[in-house]
């Protein structure tokens, strides 16, 4: 019996991601390593630090710097990104999030957010929905990133559930991945091909449908 969601945040919950393309496409810059939006789609869901050795990668960069500078240029991405984001308010929840939150509060079930984002606990409060998460899982205590299983694993556990009595909500392949590694049913928010792997999609916030979710979930 289905009892709790796990959510992603960036790309689910607020459309945060062009915030993050900005702020890498400034420090790449920098460093002498142009970016677009095509080869941004690759670091939805992936950490601060992943992402920024798939831009070193991709510059064919990644022996140059050492482990603290490269930590220095993932902060100095952050101090941009934070900048970027201090204007977030209710207004930029994705439309149809409010009202699919409040079916799911009203039907007693559970909900944990998984996102990658170290400033996910700040962008919940901006939003104005950190009242209705039961739980957070923290991203600087995973050993491994999406599309490993753990985030969504983690998001059952700190519910109380196991993964199959939740349902986990991503737009990003790796984030897709990780829930179906977890054991989940995954609901995938994007492109049918973007979310091939998705065991419902959608191709945007406003078709998610608390009571066509379930009842797909329950005949898994
Ligand atoms: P931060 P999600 C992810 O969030 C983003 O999709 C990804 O682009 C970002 O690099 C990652 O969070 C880390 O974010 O730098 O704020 O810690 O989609 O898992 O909610
Ligand atoms: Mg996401």
């Amino acid at each position: 019996m289905i009892k709790g969601f796990v959510f992603d945040l960036d790309g689910v919950l607020t459309d945060t991601a062009e915030y993050h393309y900005l702020a890498w496409q400034e420090l790449g810059e920098k460093i002498g390593i142009s970016i677009d939006r095509v080869f941004n789609e690759q670091l939805k869901g992936i950490s601060r630090m992943d992402s920024l050795d798939r831009i070193l990668a991709y510059g064919n960069k990644s022996m140059i710097y050492s482990k603290e500078e490269k930590i220095r240029l993932a902060d100095e991405k952050n101090e941009e990104y934070k900048k970027l984001i201090t204007k977030i308010s209710s207004r930029d929840l994705l439309p149809g999030i409010k009202e699919f939150m409040a079916d799911l509060k009203q039907a007693d079930m559970k909900i944990a957010l998984a996102s990658a984002s170290k400033n996910g606990p700040d962008i919940l409060n901006q939003l104005g929905i950190a009242g209705l998460f039961d739980t957070i899982v923290d991203p600087a205590a995973l050993t491994h990133g999406k599309p490993d299983p753990e985030i969504f694993i983690k998001g059952a556990k700190q519910l109380g559930l196991s993964p199959k009595e939740c349902i986990g909500v991503e737009d990003a392949e790796a984030g897709i991945q990780s829930i179906n590694a977890a054991g989940m049913f995954s609901v995938g928010v994007g492109t049918q091909e973007s979310m091939k792997l998705a065991d419902v999609f959608v191709s945007n916030t406003t078709q998610l449908d608390f009571v066509a979710i379930l009842n797909k979930a329950q005949k898994k």
